[in-house]
């Protein structure tokens, strides 16, 4: 890039990246710097904002008929500052109308950024808002938003609390480990209850704070849940899970046919646990704590973080929202123009067998569907890649299962060997020395499949049993330098002596959603091809194991572009 471009980017960026004064002088920041015409990487059906920096999903919910989500953004620049709540509202969660942000940085105790949070809805219908505030003196308090019309659905306003800030770090609570409240619950006595992200030391913890009126809080002697291999705790979530059930709930009462999920964000990724909450004690007793081995439960093993879930009454089902970060550079971003989409809200579940959680994209997916290529029974024998054509591959659903071939032979990988991402860097897409695999997809590929990003199974052995591990490779997603190409992988809790096994997709140019098992492991990918975009991106499906894999159903779309417009 020419050295006259890049003046002009960094000067752009320090003028536009601190915007509180550049829109304190003219009010018209949403006009301040249009988008390059180039967009290959934009996405068509993922939520994003029109521009800028957008992070965390905060206080999703649905409220009077219309769904709403609030994210981190900067709405003055695509770089991580002057963090407001922007917000936009839905009545099917694909396409979306943007609002003003609902909060912005202005008082003394939020002036610093107005970070991450919850919405609760309170006894008559109003909704709250609990939300961070990063103080003047950078200290991390937690504030009460209200909105200044409660029956406009839309909640175009927000009007602070004269009471804030409601909680403050005292005694041994670090300033800078505090943050990001949860949505809260009213127990039997009808006390509010809420947490809060931190650590004390080593310790990672959701603080547990009580109220009776929302406004004025009591930290619990006792926090929820803490773990000594963690780290702090991001936008920890808690909410309640029905067993042997597809529909969501939103009473956290204990019973035989509940459990609790408790998930935190830490290390770049969001790991959950399961357990049993008892309301009256608030006693929350786990199966399997935070990092134990062999028990690594995370919504995603991708690019996902800062997830937020809500209970969505109107479906009666559980909704999860996660922040995909960008995987190219800070440069790449004021290029762009922006920088972060959400995932595809996914709903969420407890596993039949009460061990783990499952995902699915929400089923309104489907009204973007358009052109469909669909066929069974179509055998791959080692080394097939074969072309899904017909589709437009930058941004499609694909789903396909495979019927598995007979075990017996499978390759045994050492007892030891636990780490499944360090497998998926081992063993990769291409060695064709495996019985069970590898077998999956290449999107967005190029014809010549210089680039590809490979999502795929592989068979093992391992201590007499079979495991089925699901790798995404991204280290030949593009030939652009720069970029990072990480290889993620992870188990799929199953018995592929059932001999299927299926694979979901969402392609949308720089994102690739995989979803495998039925959703029993999900890993979310960002790449940027600098050959397959738009129509010069290619579909295939491949065989590189040495026994013939079936494939015994294929369906896949062509997506419209969802509706996402300024109010
Ligand atoms: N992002 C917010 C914090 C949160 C972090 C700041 C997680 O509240 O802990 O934008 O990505």
């Amino acid at each position: 890039m020419e050295m006259s471009v890049l003046w002009s980017l960094a000067l752009w960026f320090l003028l536009v990246g601190n915007g509180v004064h550049v829109e304190a002088s003219n009010h018209t920041h949403r006009n301040l710097q249009s988008l390059p015409k180039e967009q290959p990487y934009r996405t068509a059906y993922h939520f994003q904002p029109l521009k800028n920096w957008m992070n965390d999903p905060n206080g999703p919910m649905y409220y009077k008929g219309v769904y709403h989500l609030f994210f981190q953004h900067n709405p003055y620049a695509p770089v991580p500052r002057n963090i407001a709540w922007g917000h936009s509202i839905s009545y099917d969660l694909v396409n979306w109308v943007h609002l003003e942000p609902a909060i912005s940085p202005s008082e003394p105790y939020d002036i610093n950024g107005c970070w991450s949070g919850s919405t609760t809805i309170l006894p008559r219908g109003k909704p709250a808002i609990l939300y961070t505030g990063v103080d003047l003196n950078n200290s991390q308090v937690q504030n009460l938003a209200m909105p200044k019309n409660a029956s406009d659905p839309f909640l175009r306003e927000w009007v602070k609390s004269p009471h804030n800030p409601l909680m403050s770090p005292v005694d041994d609570i670090d300033r800078s480990d505090f943050r990001d409240p949860t949505t809260a619950w009213q127990g039997p006595d009808k006390v509010w209850r809420v947490i809060i992200g931190g650590r004390i030391n080593a310790l990672g913890m959701a603080f547990l704070y009580q109220s009776k009126d929302f406004v004025n809080w009591t930290r619990s002697n006792k926090p929820l849940h803490s773990s000594t291999k963690t780290g702090m705790w991001e936008c920890p979530d808690f909410y309640p899970v029905r067993i042997n059930s597809q529909n969501g709930i939103n009473n956290f009462a204990q019973d035989k046919f509940t459990k609790h999920v408790l998930k935190a964000s830490f290390n770049g990724q969001d790991h959950y646990i399961l357990g049993n909450y008892i309301p009256q004690t608030d006693n929350f007793s786990i199966e399997y704590d935070f990092m134990e081995t062999g028990f690594d439960l995370r919504y995603d093993y991708g690019k996902f973080y800062a997830s937020k879930t809500f209970y969505d009454s109107a479906k009666k089902r559980r909704i999860l929202w996660g922040w995909v970060a960008e995987s190219d550079t800070a440069l790449d971003a004021i290029i762009k123009g922006w920088a972060g989409i959400q995932s595809f809200p996914r709903s969420i579940v407890l596993s039949a067998n009460g061990r783990q959680l499952v995902q699915w994209p929400i089923n309104e997916i489907e009204k973007l569907r358009t052109n469909n290529v669909s066929f069974e029974g179509k055998e791959l024998e080692q080394g097939s890649v074969f072309e899904v054509s017909g589709i437009t591959a930058s941004q499609a659903d694909v789903e396909v299962s495979f019927d598995l071939p007979n075990l017996s032979e499978t390759e045994s990988i050492d007892p030891n060997q636990v780490d499944p991402q360090q497998l998926c860097s081992q063993k990769g897409a291409s060695t064709n020395n495996g019985t069970g695999g590898p077998f999956g997809l290449l999107a967005l590929a190029s014809k010549d499949l210089t680039e590809q990003t490979a999502v795929y199974f592989r068979i093992f052995k391992r201590d007499g049993k079979h495991v089925v591990l699901m790798c995404s490779d991204q280290s030949r997603s593009s030939l652009r330098e720069g970029l990072e190409k990480p290889i993620y992988g992870a188990f799929v809790n199953m018995d592929p002596n059932d001999r299927k096994i299926s694979l979901r997709s969402l392609i949308d140019h720089s994102i690739i959603e995989n979803y495998g098992g039925e959703g029993r492991t999900c890993i979310t990918a960002r790449v940027y091809p600098k050959l397959a975009i738009d129509k010069e991106a290619h579909l295939y499906v491949f065989n590189n194991g040495t026994l013939n894999v079936r494939i015994s159903k294929l369906n896949a779309w062509s997506m419209k572009r969802a509706q996402l417009v300024p109010y």
